[in-house]
C-alpha cells in the first residue's frame, strides 16, 4: 500500500451536505470544500443544504443510499453557548455520520467544527488554522480511492 494519499479525484462523485445553522462558518467551510473539489479534479459533485448540524445524518444516509457517490462530506459548524444542547447536537452528529458510512459502506466524512467560541470557528474556516472543509475534501477522495482499490483487489 502506498504511504502517500491518493489525491486524484478525477474518476470520483462526491456529495457535499452542508449545515445552514451558524451560516458564517459553514458558507467558509463550503468554499473550502470547494477549492479542494476543483484543486484534485473531482469528477462530479453536488451540494445539499440541511437545517443543522444534527440533519446531517440523515440526509448523507439518503444521498449514500443514492448510490450515485463515491463518498459524502458532511460540514457544520456548532458552537459551545450557556447550555448542553450544543454538545448533543455534536455527539448526534459525530455517531450518525459514522454510522451511516459503517451502515452504507460508503465513506462519511465528518467535517463538522465544534468550537468554544466564533473566533476559534473562523480560524478553522479559512483563518490562520486552514479550512476544515478543504481537508474533509482531501479525506474524502483519499478513503474513496482506497475502498476502491480495495475493491479490486
Ligand atoms: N446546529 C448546528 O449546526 N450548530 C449549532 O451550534 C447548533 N446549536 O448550538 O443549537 C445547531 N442547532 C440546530 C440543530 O442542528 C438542529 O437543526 C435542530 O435542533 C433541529 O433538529
Amino acid at each position: 500500500m502506498p504511504r502517500d494519499p491518493d489525491l486524484d479525484g478525477s474518476g470520483l462523485s462526491i456529495a457535499v451536505v452542508v449545515a445552514r445553522f451558524n451560516e458564517a462558518i459553514t458558507s467558509r467551510l463550503l468554499d473550502g470544500a470547494l477549492d479542494a473539489i476543483r484543486r484534485h479534479g473531482v469528477g462530479k459533485f453536488a451540494v445539499y443544504w440541511v437545517p443543522g448540524s444534527f440533519e446531517l445524518p440523515v440526509a448523507a444516509k439518503s444521498v449514500a443510499q443514492g448510490g450515485r457517490n463515491d463518498a459524502i462530506v458532511c460540514l457544520g459548524a456548532v458552537i459551545r453557548h450557556e447550555t448542553d444542547h450544543y454538545l448533543h447536537i455534536a455527539t448526534q452528529a459525530a455517531a450518525g455520520i459514522q454510522l451511516v458510512a459503517l451502515d452504507t459502506g460508503v465513506p462519511c466524512i465528518f467535517g463538522v467544527l465544534t468550537c468554544d467560541n466564533e473566533g476559534q470557528a473562523l480560524a478553522r474556516s479559512g483563518g490562520d488554522r486552514g479550512n476544515k472543509g478543504f481537508e474533509a475534501v482531501e479525506s474524502a477522495i483519499e478513503t474513496a480511492n482506497l475502498l476502491r482499490s480495495l475493491k479490486k483487489g
